[in-house]
């Protein structure tokens, strides 16, 4: 259950850690799906492997022999049931609707993020733009242990307070941008190029945190709170679940007649409710 005082924390804070927010027995679950599904895709292409090859080795050789088939599994894993029941179960849908004060929640971008010292997708400092709401709670929940020595998540509490910060580039997606930058900011080599004085001081090593999580537990956090990540440093993959919970009241979609959506990125089930990258989202419900 969500007490006052984690409501308080989520809200002073800009984020929370929910230990075992997802249990072992639905991470096995979603491990199992996977497992059977790249075996399906190896043997079809007649790809040979031991049957024990691990999860990520498999994913590793598919890779090898054919990439395109990679990218699909990995986009086919956002589809399969067993994901889908833990990204809407009324387990975390519930702790979210009390996080965000809301009876409904629009859900987003939920997926199973890798990242790999082979195909590095760690992201560099952001806000998390380019969604439907202005408003939203993000599950960040790992499949395996993450920290500051393993790499994983990072984040500076307090840093939504100030809502939407414009600065330097940040009109371009998180993954295109450097994501070596917070190495930098770690190793004091960032060169602190900034007319805004809030990043100024808010990009600073003493300020990042990154919560040590094991397999289930979770951080979940508002979309204005600046984060980010680093590189996995075991071998492996460092498998996320990921999505983002949003609030009704907080969606120009579907409130605002002359909201004008974004028509370069995504769109949502192929309707275009997102919300540009070049809008400030301060100002959309003023
Ligand atoms: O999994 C990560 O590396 C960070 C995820 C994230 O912040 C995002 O997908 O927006
Ligand atoms: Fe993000």
């Amino acid at each position: 259950m969500l007490n006052k005082n984690l409501i308080k924390k989520f809200n002073d804070q800009g984020y929370i850690i929910i230990k075992n927010l997802v249990g072992k027995r639905e991470i096995k679950k979603i491990y199992s799906q996977m497992n059977t599904t790249l075996n399906t895709i190896l043997d079809y292409n007649k790809i040979k492997f031991s049957k024990n090859l691990s999860l990520d080795k498999k994913y590793f050789l598919l890779k090898r022999k054919i990439p395109v088939l990679k990218s699909h599994f990995y986009d086919s894993i956002r589809i399969m049931d067993a994901l889908n029941n833990v990204i809407y179960s009324p387990k975390i849908v519930s702790k979210i609707k009390k996080l965000l004060n809301t009876k409904t929640v629009f859900i987003t971008n939920h997926r199973l993020r890798t990242d790999s010292k082979i195909e590095k997708a760690n992201l560099a400092m952001h806000q998390e733009l380019n969604n439907i709401s202005t408003e939203s709670a993000l599950v960040f929940c790992p499949f395996v242990e993450v920290s500051k020595k393993i790499g994983g998540l990072c984040v500076i509490p307090k840093s939504h307070i100030h809502g939407h910060i414009e600065y330097n580039n940040t009109k371009v997606p998180a993954e295109k941008r450097d994501n070596g930058f917070i190495n930098k900011i770690l190793k004091g080599k960032d060169k602190k190029n900034y007319k805004n004085e809030i990043i100024k001081n808010l990009f600073d090593k003493d300020k990042l945190v990154f919560p040590h999580l094991y397999p289930g537990d979770a951080v979940i956090f508002k979309s204005m709170l600046f984060h980010g990540s680093t590189n996995y440093k075991k071998n492996g993959l460092r498998w996320t679940l990921i999505a983002n919970y949003h609030k009704v009241n907080k969606t120009p979609y579907i409130l605002k007649k002359d909201f004008k959506p974004d028509k370069i990125y995504k769109t949502e089930l192929g309707m275009p409710m997102r919300i540009p990258y070049n809008v400030n989202y301060n100002k959309i419900f003023k």
